[in-house]
């Protein structure tokens, strides 16, 4: 029993730092004898972690999936492995998926929950839909989050901006005139594999999970696996580079399953991808330092949209296009949209400008979405105004 005692004292110290850190998660244990069985049931009736069943021990050789809750993470990884206990992630980060479930079941007659591909790891990746028309081929918008996975701002921006969408549709006639006109597709974890990742072994991983032929590095770089000057400047041949650009464009099953997605509906008008650190609101191009054909409109939205976004609690933000405004980037979704007909394409670095970095506290999660859909009601409105 003492290792209860030992593993529960994990958790004072604030496995997450002095924030809480957000996402539970399912560990799926193979139990091979009786003895496993019982340590199994003491760690999940201890009352140290908040564990509980989420599919009971039957006979040896069966799973037993166990509901840990995020602060319990770090000491329950740790008491299996003390155990010499094999066990997986099976679903990852519940809160994201819950509430992407509970939306749609609350809201069905506004939002769907679509499946449109899956992972390298094989973990579906599902878009929130949000329509109040018949026509399958509205105008569309598509808000991208997560593409890489140690911004965590990115992800959880993202799923409370689904939340604010069904909860003022219909009151904020902003929301409500956009929706009348167009469908907005929201894409909360571009990268599942990766989220996990950061959840389970490496806080601070950005790439892909994917395995690289010839090299012990793993994964690729979504944000330059896109068919727009691949492996142009800002990208990187070497799969152990955090820019790595993969083997091909598209190569990286994530990016595909986007690329196929949009190609297919073939009328989205704007493409918004969050990311983070750094406080830019940025557009076309990052792989060349010309000048995109409507760097004028879109620098005068984009404007805009950082007024807006200041003005709820005066975070400000720098705006203009990604190669001199952060750095060149060659592949990215950004550049791919719009030079694949989406005009209406930004790139928001979210919070905050270096002090926490990628480990924003999750008390400016919300304060941080707030200013955000300030922003990206803005452009949505534009683009609700000029369609083409
Ligand atoms: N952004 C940079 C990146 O290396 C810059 C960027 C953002 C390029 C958007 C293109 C489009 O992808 C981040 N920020 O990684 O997290
Ligand atoms: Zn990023």
């Amino acid at each position: 029993m003492k290792w209860i005692l030992f593993f529960g004292a994990l958790i004072g110290s604030g496995i997450c730092g002095r924030e809480k850190c957000f996402g539970d998660q399912v560990f799926r244990i193979n139990v091979r004898n009786g003895d496993e069985i019982s340590k199994i049931s003491q760690l999940v009736n201890s009352d140290n972690f908040k564990l509980s069943f989420w599919k009971s021990p039957s006979t040896f050789g069966h799973p037993v999936d166990i509901l840990v809750p995020s602060v319990s993470l770090q000491p329950v990884r740790a008491f299996l492995k003390s155990q010499l206990l094999e066990y997986s992630v099976t679903i990852e980060d519940l809160q994201i998926y819950h509430e992407m479930d509970s939306i749609a079941q609350d809201f069905s007659g506004l939002v769907s929950r679509v499946k449109i591909g899956h992972s390298f790891e094989n973990r579906s990746m599902y878009i929130l839909k949000f329509s109040t028309g018949r026509g399958s081929q509205r105008p569309a918008i598509w808000l991208n989050a997560g593409i890489h996975s140690r911004e965590w701002i990115s992800q959880a921006t993202a799923i409370w901006t689904a939340r604010k969408i069904v909860t003022d549709y219909g009151k904020d006639p902003a929301i409500t005139s956009i929706l009348e006109k167009m469908d907005i597709f929201l894409l909360p974890v571009a990268n599942p594999d990766g989220y996990v990742y950061t959840q389970t072994q490496d806080r601070l991983w950005r790439k892909s999970r994917s395995l690289n032929p010839g090299s012990s590095c793993i994964g690729t770089d979504l944000n330059r696996n896109w068919n727009v000057s691949f492996a142009g400047k800002g990208a990187s041949d070497d799969p152990c580079s955090e820019a790595y650009h993969g083997t091909h464009a598209n190569s990286e099953v994530e990016v595909k399953s986007v690329v196929d997605f949009i190609q297919k509906h073939r009328n989205f008008k704007c493409f918004i991808d969050l990311h983070s650190y750094s406080q830019l609101l940025m557009y076309p191009y990052g792989y060349t330092f010309n000048k995109a054909p409507d760097t004028k409109e879109l620098d005068e939205v984009a404007r805009r949209a950082a007024k807006a976004l200041a003005s709820l609690s005066g975070t400000e933000y720098r705006v203009g296009p990604i190669s001199t405004t952060i750095y060149p980037a060659s592949g990215s979704s950004t550049d791919w949209a719009y030079d694949n007909g989406i005009k209406y394409a930004f790139a928001f670095e979210l919070r905050d400008t270096r002090h926490y970095g990628f480990l924003l506290p999750a008390n400016q999660i919300i304060p941080t979405a707030e200013e955000t859909w300030l922003g990206m009601k803005t452009i949505m409105e534009h683009v609700r105004d000029h369609l083409y």
